[in-house]
């Protein structure tokens, strides 16, 4: 299996971003059945996608699974949608502000992703790893460009399935929301990580049928 792995630069004027550390480690290790390259993304709406379209041209991945920093999220937050919305809270790394926009106009007011399946998630999650179902990736850069990509995936029917987890912030690491008690040290969410990227990598039939 081709994995193309994204993760996000700092934003927010803040030092770090936990998906650019989790990606790091991830990249950093080898995998049986997964050929995996690793992207590292600005803050900045249609520049990420743009960098990320590319390399999907390039590398030819049949899963691209993107991570983001979530602010005050407790566990591992498996996005299950994107919305055609922008509103941006605060500006991007480029200095982008839109409020309440169309991403593409005309496009479906949401998008299901496709990685990974309901039946992994509910698998991870009885093995004990801290993830969680989520109903909104916001509608900041993440929402951007997962919803970009899966637009890009349904446009080109090139059955590339899209995927978006959103991480807690590390222990130590300030953001805008204060990281909960409680939420994962960074080896659980490397180990969860791996295991779910694992796991779809090594399932047949179902799971890894494209649609
Ligand atoms: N989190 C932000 C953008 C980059 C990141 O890591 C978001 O949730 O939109």
């Amino acid at each position: 299996m081709r994995l193309l792995l994204t993760s996000f630069e700092p934003f927010a004027g803040l030092t770090q971003n936990s998906s650019l550390e989790i990606g790091k480690a991830i990249a950093g290790t080898r995998f049986d059945a997964v050929n995996l390259d690793w992207l590292v993304l600005p803050v900045v709406k249609d520049v990420c996608f743009e960098i990320t379209w590319k390399r999907v041209k390039s590398f030819k991945p049949d899963v691209v699974l993107a991570l983001g920093q979530a602010d005050g999220a407790a566990a591992m937050q498996i996005e299950q949608l994107a919305v055609n919305v922008n509103d941006f809270e605060i500006p991007d790394n480029g200095g982008n502000q839109p409020r309440h926009e169309c991403i593409v106009k005309n496009g479906p007011a949401a998008i299901f992703t496709s990685f990974p399946p309901k039946e992994l998630v509910c698998r991870l999650a009885a093995e004990g790893v801290p993830v969680k179902r989520s109903y909104s990736a916001g509608t900041y850069v993440c929402n951007h460009l997962l919803y970009r990509l899966l637009h890009g995936s349904r446009r080109t029917r090139s059955g590339l399935r899209v995927g978006f987890i959103h991480l807690p912030l590390l222990p130590g690491q300030r953001g805008r929301r204060p990281r909960p008690k409680g939420a994962p040290m960074a080896e659980t969410m490397v180990a969860g990580l791996r295991r779910c990227i694992e796991l779809y990598a090594n399932s047949s039939g179902e799971l890894t049928r494209r649609k």
